[in-house]
């Protein structure tokens, strides 16, 4: 897949400033401009540039307060700002430094420096975003892990409570899989665990929903703005999944193949409840589905 180019937002109230940064970088990036605060910060949310240069002294809002926000904002705290300004006191560049810039140009600039400091740090960036997204996976099956599941988990809570609708979250896992380690090698384990997450992966439809590992044989699943009859079928279509690929298990009293167990909670999110009372609730009827025989879905 070719690799998207950068984008940067240059923020300057004189317009042949931006001229000047966008001739000097419109080759290798995608340039996005603003000419005062309000526009740039609009631009930050709407755009989400991989880099900001941004001037200080402007009508109206000043860069320093730009910088702030965007580093107030923890959907846009990670972008890198620059300040490329006049200002050239000891106070300035401290200040700048202070609200979260990462670097600091003087003006008048010279095109080869900024050049090079702007690829420096999209480098820097690029190894940043990757290592966040690794820390974010998990490291056997490649889907999320359990981290970005507690993420997503606080976020969708909010957002389902904000607009009144239901949180559905689905908590699976192997049946007899103890018995699996001791047949076929905990390597083998391995690979099954695999199957189960890219089974799963493929049967959670939604760009919302989102698969995870929640730990050694256990899966979960959270499903924002899904209620329980909607929950339940993604559910019993996971278990159907697992059951159909005929993964063997000889030791299993079950059925001679792999099955999982699944719990499924719902809930209109509100003050009366909690993420960790949801995840209770779904860990219980998990339960409830191993001491009815496995292989089934409770809800
Ligand atoms: P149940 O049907 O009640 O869930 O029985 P079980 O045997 O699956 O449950 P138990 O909790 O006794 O055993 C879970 C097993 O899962 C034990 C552990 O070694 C294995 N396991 C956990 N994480 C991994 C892993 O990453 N890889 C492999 N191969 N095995 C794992
Ligand atoms: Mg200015
Ligand atoms: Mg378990
Ligand atoms: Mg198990």
């Amino acid at each position: 897949m070719a690799e998207s180019r950068p984008k940067i937002l240059v923020v300057d109230d004189i317009p042949s400033n931006v001229h000047v940064l966008s001739r000097i970088l419109k080759d290798d990036y995608d340039i996005y401009f603003a000419t005062d605060g309000d526009k740039a910060l609009d631009l930050v949310q709407a755009r989400m540039p991989d880099l900001v240069l941004l001037d200080i002294m402007m009508p109206g809002m000043d860069g320093f307060e730009v910088c702030r926000r965007i580093k107030a904002d923890p959907a846009t705290h990670d972008i890198p700002v620059i300040f490329i300004s006049a200002k050239s006191e000891v106070e300035d560049e401290t200040r700048g430094l202070e609200v979260g810039a990462i670097d600091f140009i003087t003006k008048p600039i010279s095109p080869p420096i900024v050049k090079a400091r702007v690829r420096n740090h999209l480098l820097l960036k690029r190894q940043t975003d990757l290592l966040r997204s690794l820390s974010f996976l998990d490291g056997l099956t490649g889907i999320a892990n359990r981290r970005r599941f507690d993420e997503a988990m606080t976020r969708e809570w909010r957002r389902c409570a904000r607009s009144h609708q239901p949180l559905s979250l689905i908590i699976l896992d192997v049946d007899h899989f103890k018995a699996y380690n001791d047949q076929y090698g905990h390597q083998v384990g391995d690979e099954c665990l695999r199957v189960v997450a890219e089974v799963l992966s493929d049967r959670a439809r939604r760009p919302s929903d989102l698969v995870a590992r929640y730990g050694g044989e256990e899966f979960v699943c959270l499903l924002p703005e899904t209620d329980g009859p909607g929950a339940t079928r993604v559910a019993e279509g996971f278990r159907a999944g697992v059951a159909e690929r005929r993964i063997p298990h000889a030791q299993s009293p079950v059925a001679p193949y792999v099955t999982i167990s699944l719990g499924v909670a719902t809930v209109i999110p509100s003050a009366a409840g909690s993420p960790e009372r949801l995840a209770e609730m779904a860990d219980q009827l998990l339960y409830r589905a191993k001491r009815a025989g496995r292989n089934r879905v409770q809800d």
